[in-house]
């Protein structure tokens, strides 16, 4: 990973994991790695990522994981921000979704104030919503983006939060498989983003079949991922992207929870109508 040594000195521990797994990329040899691109899903390993300047951002990097050229209907990035970094509103109808791993990063959205973001907060700013993102510290930071879709109600309203105050459901009535879900569930906001906890052990009850997208991060700890008809094992750094229909099921192990975060398209029909006039 291109990361300047002033950067990388001053990642919080909380990296640790990332850090050693992108260590690790370089001193691997023999073309190895546990990245897999397939027709209906993706495992982007840390080894693999590969950092470019993203349009719209100064003074930062990005590896751009998941997009349109491998078929998805999203972005998903994870960009380091170097002290100073700005990055501007996204392009006419995008939205966004900004989550902190590392570091501080300022957000300032007019009318709806400026606000610093530490390691688990986020943001989410609408299609059209004018903002300003700023790196105080470097930063190491995960952005969703995709085309806004209305919906028949309001517009979305720009939301900023701490997931350590979002409270946690049992998935489907398990206490060992806690989902948070960091915005509205409600048909203003056409993308869900949760963090899903596991305890060691505890997995999804099913097998998933859904139309709807994913984009995950693995945050914490390790399991055994279900993708299509095959079965990988996951950790800490670890991206996924599921398409429509991908079959899909998580059981967390080892002696740590396992936490991921991931995005989901949602409160639109799958015809694309939403909000039609007959
Ligand atoms: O929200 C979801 O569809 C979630 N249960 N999927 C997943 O974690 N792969
Ligand atoms: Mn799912």
């Amino acid at each position: 990973m291109r990361k300047s040594p002033r950067l990388r000195s001053r990642l919080p521990a909380t990296l640790a994991t990332h850090e050693a797994l992108e260590t690790d990329s370089h001193v691997n040899p023999l073309g190895h790695t546990r990245s897999v691109i397939a027709n209906d899903h993706a495992l982007i390993t840390p080894d693999t990522h590969v950092w470019a300047a993203l349009p719209g951002w100064s003074d930062a990097t990005a590896a751009v994981h998941i997009s349109p050229a491998m078929g998805a209907e999203f972005l998903q990035a994870t960009l380091t921000l170097n002290e100073g970094a700005v990055g501007d509103a996204p392009p006419a109808g995008i939205e966004r979704f900004l989550y902190v791993l590392a570091g501080v990063t300022g957000v300032a959205i007019p009318g709806h104030g400026e606000h610093e973001l530490h390691p688990g907060h986020f943001a989410y700013l609408p299609a059209g919503c004018d903002h300003r993102i700023a790196a105080v510290h470097p930063s190491l930071v995960v952005v969703f983006e995709k085309r806004y879709t209305p919906g028949p109600g309001d517009p979305p309203e720009p939301i900023v939060g701490d997931t350590a105050e979002v409270a946690g459901e049992p998935f489907m009535g398990d206490e060992d498989a806690q989902l948070q879900q960091l915005l509205p569930d409600d048909d203003r906001y056409d993308m869900a983003c949760n963090v899903f906890t596991y305890q060691p052990g505890a997995a999804l009850p099913q097998v998933e079949v859904h139309v709807m997208e994913h984009g995950l991060l693995m945050l914490d700890g390790a399991g055994i991922y279900r993708l299509g008809d095959a079965w990988y094992p996951v950790g800490a750094g670890d991206v996924i992207w599921m398409r429509a229909y991908c079959p899909q099921w998580f059981a967390a192990i080892g002696k740590e929870p396992a936490r991921y975060l991931y995005y989901k398209n949602v409160n639109r029909d799958a015809l694309g109508v939403s909000g039609a006039a007959l």
